[in-house]
């Protein structure tokens, strides 16, 4: 079936969509009300590329939640149970968004400019109103807005090198999910090491929409000979590098512990942030359900649009959320939730899927 989407105002352009359809984009998502690009030549075509060369990806999608204000601080550590104490200002963190029951809302990269300044680059959800209503609830003294900011990722095995050409030799410099401002033509970006693929690389985030196709533009020019394409986050390599996507891996029914990330959710003493009871009470008990890697036997796949049963025994035990054929692991690569009983690694249970039952396998992980 082919589809045809209607543009209008609502799902807004970026300011590198020229490039992507000069670049023979050939199928989008929807992803916080605008296009994320998910296909240029096909799904393994992409990751080959991915793996051996460096791609520039439009991911501006990953709109910014900006707090700006004497309290942005203050606000900032009310939304997370990561403990924000000792960030430095030039850091990034991957933090999970919880509810006043500890449900995940989100799981953005955190940038911190300044005590008063934070950058939150979200995932598909409508963060913006969560934190703006928190701040006017609570009387804080913090502006809440999205900026004109448009992020843009290098990733790949040649990001180091492409990235120096355009910004110098300062790149080197910057260490995993760490920042630092670099100047390009009249101005300057914050570039960060991260990025939603486990192949390296950089995200830039593009200040001011109208200098988006000028970087765009010079980073193919400097790339020529590196075999630069434009490229997205692959469906297959990050299921294989287990990073989460908010909205099909877990959802607002979900805790931080059943996402793997309760090495963010420490709580410690003088941390105060919503869900913090509900939080407490679940690393207590545990939790009774968790994100699992998982390989389903076969022939390849057909990557899923609703959640696939996992069964033991005929019940339900679990459910397969992310899945794809992997050309260098040669299964099916897959991510799903698992209750607690049938969660270790080795564990045999059968998935339901549109294409028959099959054979699934818990995993510890696909790579590192
Ligand atoms: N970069 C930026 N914004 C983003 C994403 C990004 N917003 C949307 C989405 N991606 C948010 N989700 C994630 C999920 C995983 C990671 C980052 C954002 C990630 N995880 C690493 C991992 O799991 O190995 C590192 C986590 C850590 O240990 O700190 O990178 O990609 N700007």
């Amino acid at each position: 079936m082919k589809h045809i989407i209607s543009h209008s105002r609502r799902l807004r352009d970026t300011p590198f969509t020229a490039g992507v359809e000069a670049a023979g984009v050939k199928s989008y998502t929807v992803y916080n009300h605008m296009l994320l690009p998910t296909v240029f030549e096909d799904a393994e075509f992409d990751y080959h590329h991915l793996k051996a060369h460096v791609q520039v990806w439009d991911v501006s999608v990953e709109r910014q939640v900006e707090l700006n204000g004497l309290d942005a601080s203050k606000l900032m550590q009310m939304l997370t149970p990561r403990d924000l104490g000792k960030m430095q200002s030039d850091q990034c963190y991957y933090v999970p968004i919880v509810d006043n029951k500890g449900k995940m809302l989100n799981d953005p990269v955190a940038i911190k400019h300044s005590d008063t300044r934070w950058w939150i680059s979200i995932a598909d959800s409508d963060l913006l109103l969560w934190v703006k209503g928190l701040a006017s609830g609570a009387g804080l003294n913090v502006d809440v807005f999205e900026p004109d900011v448009s992020p843009l990722a290098v990733q790949g095995p040649k990001s180091d090198i492409l990235m120096e050409r355009v910004f110098g030799n300062e790149v080197h410099n910057i260490r995993f999910f760490r920042q630092k401002r670099l100047t390009f033509a009249d101005t300057s970006f914050i570039v960060s090491r991260s990025g939603y693929s486990k192949q390296g690389g950089y995200e830039i985030y593009v200040e001011n929409g109208q200098y988006g196709m000028a970087l765009w533009d010079a980073l193919f020019k400097a790339g020529k000979d590196l075999n630069v394409r434009a490229g997205c986050p692959n469906l297959i390599e990050r299921i294989e590098g287990g990073l989460l996507s908010y909205g099909n891996d877990m959802n607002m029914e979900n805790t931080p512990l059943e996402c793997g990330l309760g090495r963010f959710c420490k709580l410690a003493k003088d941390v105060d942030h919503i869900g913090r009871e509900a939080l407490a009470l679940e690393i207590e008990q545990g939790p009774l359900r968790q994100i699992r890697a998982v390989s389903i036997l076969g022939e390849a796949i057909v990557p899923p649009r609703t959640a696939w049963p996992l069964l033991k025994n005929g019940v339900q035990v679990g459910q397969v959320t992310s899945a794809a054929w992997s050309p260098d692991f040669e299964t099916n690569v897959a991510i799903g939730m698992v209750d607690a009983q049938h969660w270790n690694p080795g564990t045999e249970l059968s998935v339901e899927t549109p294409q028959g039952s099959r054979i699934a396998c818990v995993e510890e992980r696909f790579w590192k």
